[in-house]
């Protein structure tokens, strides 16, 4: 685990499985439909209950399917989170994924912000079945992550954490961290 500092928050780069997390809101890489049927948005299903999906297709029925950007908060149900957040990423060669990745990573964290959340956690959003090069992914939320405390310094959040599953995302995760975090503390 990695503890980096920007602008007085902290952001906690760690492997492991997003659903074990302890945060206010933990993030879904979700498809437009919230249909949640693979990869973290399948395990955050299994693991925190139906109550999820049900949440999720009363949002599709009302406004319609998601655009890739968008955030919307569901219940966490079983799971120790206060709430599910779902964000969109684009799919790899769709175009502008960078552009996109950061608008997910900020409406997620807007979301979180609006509901007075102290802490959120991420997944290596599009770096799975949306096949994402985790380069791309990994600098595109970081800046995503940066700019959202520098447009929002008085964010009630004070500790973002980037969860990720794999030993490859882990490590890419930690080096583009180092990178534009500086040293961990
Ligand atoms: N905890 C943390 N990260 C995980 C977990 C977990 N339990 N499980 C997988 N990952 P993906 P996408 C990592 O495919 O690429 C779904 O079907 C995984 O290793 O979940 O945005 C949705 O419904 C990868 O690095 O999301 C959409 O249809 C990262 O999470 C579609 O997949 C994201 O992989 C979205 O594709």
């Amino acid at each position: 685990m990695d503890v980096f500092s920007y602008r007085g928050r902290q952001i906690i780069v760690l492997k492991g499985d997003i659903t074990d997390v302890e945060a206010d809101a933990i993030v879904n890489a979700a498809n437009r439909f919230l249909k949640h049927g693979g990869g973290v948005a399948a395990a955050i299903v299994k693991k925190g209950g139906y109550i999820i999906q049900k949440e999720s297709n009363k949002i599709v029925a009302e406004m319609g399917p998601l655009e890739v950007g968008e955030a919307v908060a569901t219940t966490a149900g079983k799971l120790k989170a206060k709430k599910v957040i779902h964000t969109v990423g684009p799919m790899y060669g769709e175009g502008n994924e960078r552009e996109k990745l950061i608008k997910a990573v900020y409406n997620s964290l807007r979301l979180a912000d609006s509901m007075g959340f102290e802490s959120i956690a991420f997944p290596a959003i599009s770096t799975g079945i949306y096949r994402v090069p985790l380069s791309l992914a990994s600098n595109a939320i970081i800046d995503g992550i940066k700019l959202f405390i520098d447009e929002n310094p008085e964010t009630s959040i004070k500790k973002i954490l980037l969860v990720l599953y794999t030993t490859s995302a882990y490590d890419v995760f930690r080096e583009t961290s180092r990178k534009k975090l500086g040293k961990s503390i």
